[in-house]
Protein backbone atom coordinates (compact mmCIF):
# COMPACT_ATOMS: atom_id res chain seq x y z
CA UNK A 1 0.00 0.00 0.00
CA UNK A 2 1.37 3.64 -0.91
CA UNK A 3 2.31 5.63 1.77
CA UNK A 4 1.23 9.14 2.54
CA UNK A 5 3.73 11.94 1.13
CA UNK A 6 6.22 13.10 3.26
CA UNK A 7 6.89 16.52 3.85
CA UNK A 8 9.60 17.30 6.54
CA UNK A 9 11.25 20.35 7.67
CA UNK A 10 15.41 20.73 8.33
CA UNK A 11 15.43 23.57 10.21
CA UNK A 12 19.68 23.44 10.39
CA UNK A 13 21.06 25.75 12.76
CA UNK A 14 17.72 27.98 13.00
CA UNK A 15 15.58 28.63 16.08
CA UNK A 16 14.95 29.22 19.39
CA UNK A 17 11.70 29.14 21.88
CA UNK A 18 10.30 31.93 20.03
CA UNK A 19 10.24 29.39 17.12
CA UNK A 20 7.97 27.06 19.20
CA UNK A 21 5.18 29.14 18.24
CA UNK A 22 5.80 27.92 14.49
CA UNK A 23 5.97 24.64 15.60
CA UNK A 24 2.67 24.74 17.23
CA UNK A 25 0.73 26.44 14.04
CA UNK A 26 2.60 23.57 12.02
CA UNK A 27 0.85 21.15 14.15
CA UNK A 28 -2.36 22.89 14.40
CA UNK A 29 -2.32 22.75 10.23
CA UNK A 30 -1.28 19.14 10.61
CA UNK A 31 -4.22 18.21 12.36
CA UNK A 32 -6.36 19.12 9.46
CA UNK A 33 -3.80 17.70 6.72
CA UNK A 34 -4.01 14.18 7.54
CA UNK A 35 -3.13 12.69 3.62
CA UNK A 36 0.30 13.89 4.69
CA UNK A 37 2.94 12.81 7.04
CA UNK A 38 4.67 16.13 8.35
CA UNK A 39 7.76 16.36 10.26
CA UNK A 40 10.21 18.55 11.36
CA UNK A 41 13.69 18.32 12.90
CA UNK A 42 14.52 21.18 14.70
CA UNK A 43 18.00 22.19 16.13
CA UNK A 44 19.02 19.57 19.13
CA UNK A 45 18.04 22.46 21.32
CA UNK A 46 14.48 22.20 20.66
CA UNK A 47 14.16 19.00 20.02
CA UNK A 48 12.05 18.36 23.48
CA UNK A 49 10.25 21.33 23.48
CA UNK A 50 9.34 20.88 19.99
CA UNK A 51 8.14 17.36 21.16
CA UNK A 52 5.99 18.45 23.85
CA UNK A 53 4.44 20.78 21.59
CA UNK A 54 3.47 18.20 19.15
CA UNK A 55 -0.03 16.09 18.66
CA UNK A 56 0.22 15.81 15.24
CA UNK A 57 3.53 16.66 13.59
CA UNK A 58 6.83 13.90 13.93
CA UNK A 59 9.74 15.18 15.66
CA UNK A 60 13.68 14.71 14.52
CA UNK A 61 17.44 14.96 14.85
CA UNK A 62 19.52 16.33 12.10
CA UNK A 63 22.75 14.31 13.66
CA UNK A 64 23.72 11.87 15.93
CA UNK A 65 27.01 10.10 17.03
CA UNK A 66 27.66 6.58 16.12
CA UNK A 67 28.44 5.21 19.97
CA UNK A 68 26.20 4.74 22.49
CA UNK A 69 27.73 7.13 25.45
CA UNK A 70 31.10 7.95 26.84
CA UNK A 71 33.68 10.32 26.35
CA UNK A 72 32.87 12.40 23.35
CA UNK A 73 32.70 16.22 24.18
CA UNK A 74 29.86 17.93 22.31
CA UNK A 75 28.19 15.09 20.86
CA UNK A 76 24.84 13.28 21.56
CA UNK A 77 23.78 10.16 21.16
CA UNK A 78 21.02 8.22 18.92
CA UNK A 79 19.44 7.05 22.51
CA UNK A 80 19.73 10.58 24.25
CA UNK A 81 17.98 11.89 20.88
CA UNK A 82 15.12 8.94 21.19
CA UNK A 83 15.06 10.02 24.99
CA UNK A 84 14.45 13.80 24.09
CA UNK A 85 11.65 12.79 21.76
CA UNK A 86 13.31 12.03 18.43
CA UNK A 87 11.09 9.54 16.44
CA UNK A 88 13.79 9.91 13.31
CA UNK A 89 17.13 11.20 12.40
CA UNK A 90 18.59 13.13 9.30
CA UNK A 91 21.71 11.31 8.47
CA UNK A 92 24.24 11.96 5.81
CA UNK A 93 23.37 15.29 5.01
CA UNK A 94 25.63 17.37 2.15
CA UNK A 95 26.05 19.99 4.78
CA UNK A 96 27.51 17.24 7.03
CA UNK A 97 29.38 15.36 4.75
CA UNK A 98 31.27 18.73 3.83
CA UNK A 99 31.45 21.20 6.90
CA UNK A 100 32.57 18.09 9.38
CA UNK A 101 34.13 15.59 6.47
CA UNK A 102 31.53 12.89 7.36
CA UNK A 103 32.61 9.69 5.58
CA UNK A 104 29.93 7.14 4.07
CA UNK A 105 31.41 4.68 6.84
CA UNK A 106 30.75 7.43 9.59
CA UNK A 107 26.75 7.78 8.06
CA UNK A 108 26.54 4.11 8.24
CA UNK A 109 27.89 3.43 11.62
CA UNK A 110 25.53 6.68 12.55
CA UNK A 111 22.75 5.02 10.59
CA UNK A 112 23.10 1.41 12.90
CA UNK A 113 23.39 3.30 16.11
CA UNK A 114 19.54 5.30 15.64
CA UNK A 115 17.96 1.98 14.58
CA UNK A 116 19.26 0.40 17.43
CA UNK A 117 17.71 3.26 19.47
CA UNK A 118 14.46 2.54 17.87
CA UNK A 119 14.50 5.83 15.44
CA UNK A 120 13.58 5.81 11.77
CA UNK A 121 16.60 7.16 9.68
CA UNK A 122 15.94 9.79 6.56
CA UNK A 123 19.34 9.10 4.52
CA UNK A 124 20.32 12.06 2.58
CA UNK A 125 22.45 11.30 -1.06
CA UNK A 126 23.22 14.25 -3.83
CA UNK A 127 25.72 15.08 -5.83
CA UNK A 128 28.04 17.72 -6.30
CA UNK A 129 27.76 20.45 -9.81
CA UNK A 130 31.20 19.12 -11.31
CA UNK A 131 29.62 15.69 -10.98
CA UNK A 132 26.22 16.42 -12.39
CA UNK A 133 28.33 18.08 -14.98
CA UNK A 134 30.55 15.30 -15.61
CA UNK A 135 27.53 13.07 -16.50
CA UNK A 136 27.94 10.94 -13.55
CA UNK A 137 25.78 11.61 -11.08
CA UNK A 138 23.74 8.75 -11.02
CA UNK A 139 26.46 6.63 -10.62
CA UNK A 140 27.99 8.89 -7.93
CA UNK A 141 24.73 9.17 -6.04
CA UNK A 142 24.06 4.94 -6.01
CA UNK A 143 27.39 4.67 -5.05
CA UNK A 144 26.74 7.32 -2.19
CA UNK A 145 23.55 5.27 -0.65
CA UNK A 146 25.08 1.48 -1.45
CA UNK A 147 28.01 2.66 1.18
CA UNK A 148 26.10 4.67 3.45
CA UNK A 149 23.20 2.14 3.79
CA UNK A 150 23.35 -0.12 6.72
CA UNK A 151 21.21 -3.66 6.60
CA UNK A 152 17.72 -3.52 7.89
CA UNK A 153 14.67 -5.22 8.32
CA UNK A 154 11.01 -3.49 7.79
CA UNK A 155 13.11 -1.13 5.69
CA UNK A 156 9.85 0.67 4.30
CA UNK A 157 8.77 1.52 8.21
CA UNK A 158 12.50 2.41 9.01
CA UNK A 159 13.91 4.31 6.07
CA UNK A 160 13.17 7.25 3.95
CA UNK A 161 16.10 8.49 1.31
CA UNK A 162 16.47 12.25 0.27
CA UNK A 163 17.62 13.36 -2.64
CA UNK A 164 19.23 16.38 -2.77
CA UNK A 165 21.52 17.77 -5.79
CA UNK A 166 24.05 19.57 -3.81
CA UNK A 167 23.93 22.17 -6.56
CA UNK A 168 20.29 23.18 -5.66
CA UNK A 169 20.33 23.66 -2.14
CA UNK A 170 19.53 26.67 -0.54
CA UNK A 171 20.69 28.16 -4.31
CA UNK A 172 17.10 28.60 -5.80
CA UNK A 173 17.98 26.30 -8.30
CA UNK A 174 16.02 23.37 -8.09
CA UNK A 175 16.90 20.01 -11.18
CA UNK A 176 14.31 20.10 -13.73
CA UNK A 177 11.22 17.16 -12.81
CA UNK A 178 13.04 15.19 -15.53
CA UNK A 179 16.15 15.38 -13.83
CA UNK A 180 14.51 13.99 -10.27
CA UNK A 181 12.47 11.19 -11.87
CA UNK A 182 15.04 10.15 -13.56
CA UNK A 183 17.68 10.29 -10.21
CA UNK A 184 14.68 8.79 -8.43
CA UNK A 185 13.34 6.43 -10.08
CA UNK A 186 17.15 5.03 -10.09
CA UNK A 187 17.18 4.99 -6.97
CA UNK A 188 14.33 2.85 -6.40
CA UNK A 189 16.41 0.48 -8.24
CA UNK A 190 18.84 0.22 -5.64
CA UNK A 191 16.41 0.03 -2.69
CA UNK A 192 14.52 -2.88 -4.33
CA UNK A 193 18.05 -4.83 -5.08
CA UNK A 194 18.76 -4.26 -1.47
CA UNK A 195 15.47 -4.51 0.40
CA UNK A 196 13.57 -6.38 -1.97
CA UNK A 197 10.72 -5.88 -3.82
CA UNK A 198 8.15 -4.78 -1.38
CA UNK A 199 9.95 -3.64 0.70
CA UNK A 200 12.85 -1.38 -1.16
CA UNK A 201 9.46 -0.39 -3.30
CA UNK A 202 7.67 1.19 -0.65
CA UNK A 203 10.61 2.90 0.79
CA UNK A 204 9.98 6.87 0.69
CA UNK A 205 12.20 8.73 -1.73
CA UNK A 206 11.98 12.63 -0.68
CA UNK A 207 13.42 15.57 -2.97
CA UNK A 208 15.64 18.21 -1.52
CA UNK A 209 17.14 21.62 -2.47
CA UNK A 210 15.29 24.69 -2.77
CA UNK A 211 11.81 23.59 -2.35
CA UNK A 212 8.72 26.39 -2.06
CA UNK A 213 5.46 26.59 -2.05
CA UNK A 214 5.61 27.85 -5.29
CA UNK A 215 7.07 24.79 -6.96
CA UNK A 216 6.19 21.76 -4.77
CA UNK A 217 2.99 21.01 -6.70
CA UNK A 218 5.01 20.47 -9.81
CA UNK A 219 7.74 18.76 -7.72
CA UNK A 220 5.53 16.37 -5.47
CA UNK A 221 3.07 15.35 -8.55
CA UNK A 222 6.62 14.14 -10.43
CA UNK A 223 7.09 10.06 -10.40
CA UNK A 224 9.09 8.14 -7.59
CA UNK A 225 8.99 11.73 -5.70
CA UNK A 226 7.54 10.52 -2.11
CA UNK A 227 7.90 13.70 -0.38
CA UNK A 228 10.62 16.70 0.28
CA UNK A 229 13.03 17.36 2.66
CA UNK A 230 12.54 21.27 3.42
CA UNK A 231 14.79 23.43 4.49
CA UNK A 232 14.44 27.21 4.11
CA UNK A 233 11.00 27.68 3.22
CA UNK A 234 10.50 25.48 6.79
CA UNK A 235 10.80 27.73 8.80
CA UNK A 236 7.69 29.85 9.32
CA UNK A 237 4.53 27.68 9.63
CA UNK A 238 2.57 29.23 6.14
CA UNK A 239 5.24 28.62 3.74
CA UNK A 240 5.84 24.78 5.06
CA UNK A 241 2.40 23.78 5.29
CA UNK A 242 1.98 25.90 2.08
CA UNK A 243 4.15 22.76 0.64
CA UNK A 244 2.59 20.33 2.55
CA UNK A 245 -0.67 21.01 1.22
CA UNK A 246 0.67 20.89 -2.22
CA UNK A 247 1.80 17.24 -1.53
CA UNK A 248 -1.86 16.01 -0.52
C1 LIG B 1 18.46 20.99 1.37
C2 LIG B 1 17.22 21.55 1.94
C3 LIG B 1 16.81 20.81 3.18
P1 LIG B 1 16.81 24.09 1.27
O1 LIG B 1 19.53 21.08 2.31
O2 LIG B 1 17.61 19.76 3.61
O3 LIG B 1 17.41 22.92 2.23
O4 LIG B 1 15.35 23.76 1.09
O5 LIG B 1 17.04 25.37 2.02
O6 LIG B 1 17.55 24.04 -0.04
Amino acid sequence: MAQRPYIVGNWKMNGTRAMLSEARAIDRAAQRHMKVEVAVAPPFTLIHAVHREAEQIGVGAQDCHPGEDGAHTGDISASMLADAGAKFVILGHSERRTAHGESNDLVKSKAQAALEAGMRVIMCCGEDEKTRNSGKAEKFVLDQLRASLPEMDNAEERLTVAYEPIWAIGTGNTATVEDIEAMHKAIRGLLVELFGEEQGAEVRILYGGSVKPDNAREILSAEEVGGALVGGASLTADSFMGIALAAG
